[in-house]
């Protein structure tokens, strides 16, 4: 039987690790970004090596009439999504609460919270209907406690973690089950994508540590969604073993 998984932002980093792990899984899948060429690559790549049916769609999840007209013109065959992961997100900028950019702050409020918000809007009446279903939702250490410079991003993993708590009460008389995945330190574009494309500042962020990868985040992913039906992996805190939380971090 055909399951689906949608996944957002799954051409890079902790997305993309999903992508395979779930493809591998013979998940067909939805996979979601802003940048055509490089959902292109992925879903051949995806095809090829996994033998599942992708489907990429291009849209910016900030841009709540794209998502709209995404969902709306998904094909029949492909609209009983079985899992989606609400995954595209990022940090911009590392300055104190006082001083930083105000277009950086909205970029990341509007992505990790609103664009997070449309997704389970338009997606999840459809899980209740079928009565079947599961969110992951990538939170972050950084929702645990707020460290310097964070505060803007840690304020949006800190909303990832009450909008999954919020919806698992929402859906406690169904099936369907709310993750919220919280990382630490994974090595992907995250960082480049922080520092505006300054990638040795990015490099320095990863030194003297073995980060965890997207691979990493993506067998606990699996994992809870493959728990038996009346288990709910609410909540998973993922860390480097040197890191102790979003602060503590031990380099060699
Ligand atoms: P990457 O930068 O490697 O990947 C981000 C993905 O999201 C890309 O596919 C990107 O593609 C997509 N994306 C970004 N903005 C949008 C948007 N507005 N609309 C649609 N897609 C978008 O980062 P990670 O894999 O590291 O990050 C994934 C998630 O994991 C984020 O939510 C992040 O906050 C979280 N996280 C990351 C950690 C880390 O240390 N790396 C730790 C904890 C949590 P495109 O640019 O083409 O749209
Ligand atoms: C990403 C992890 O600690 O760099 O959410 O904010 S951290």
């Amino acid at each position: 039987m055909k399951k689906i998984a949608l996944i957002t932002g799954a051409t890079s980093g902790i997305g993309a690790a999903c992508a395979r792990k779930f493809a591998g899984a013979g998940y067909d899948l939805i996979i979601t970004a802003r940048t055509e060429s490089a959902l292109s690559v992925m879903a051949y790549e995806l095809t090829q090596h996994f033998g599942v049916e992708v489907l990429p769609c291009c849209f910016d999840v900030r841009n709540l009439d794209a998502v709209k007209r995404a969902v709306d013109s998904l094909p029949m065959a492909w609209r009983d999504i079985d899992v989606l992961i609400n995954n595209a997100g990022l940090a911009l900028g590392l300055e104190p609460e006082y001083a930083g950019d105000i277009t950086d702050w909205e970029t990341m409020i509007d992505t990790n919270i609103k664009g997070l918000l449309y997704m389970t809007r338009l997606i999840v009446p459809g899980m209740v209907e079928r009565q079947k279903g599961h969110v992951i939702n990538i939170g972050s250490v950084a929702g645990d406690a707020a460290y310097a410079g964070g505060a803007v991003y840690c304020a949006t993993k800190a909303a990832v973690k009450a909008l999954s708590d919020g919806l698992r009460i929402d859906l406690v008389h169904t099936p369907i089950r709310v993750t919220n995945l919280k990382p630490g330190l994974v090595e992907t574009n995250f960082s480049k994508v922080r520092f505006h494309g300054d990638t040795e500042r990015a490099a320095n962020v990863y030194k003297g540590i073995t980060p965890l990868t997207g691979d990493d985040i993506a067998d606990v992913a699996l994992y809870a969604v493959q728990a038996p039906a009346h288990v709910q992996i609410a909540e998973v805190l993922i860390l480097a073993t040197h890191q102790a939380s979003g602060s503590v971090i031990c380099r060699s």
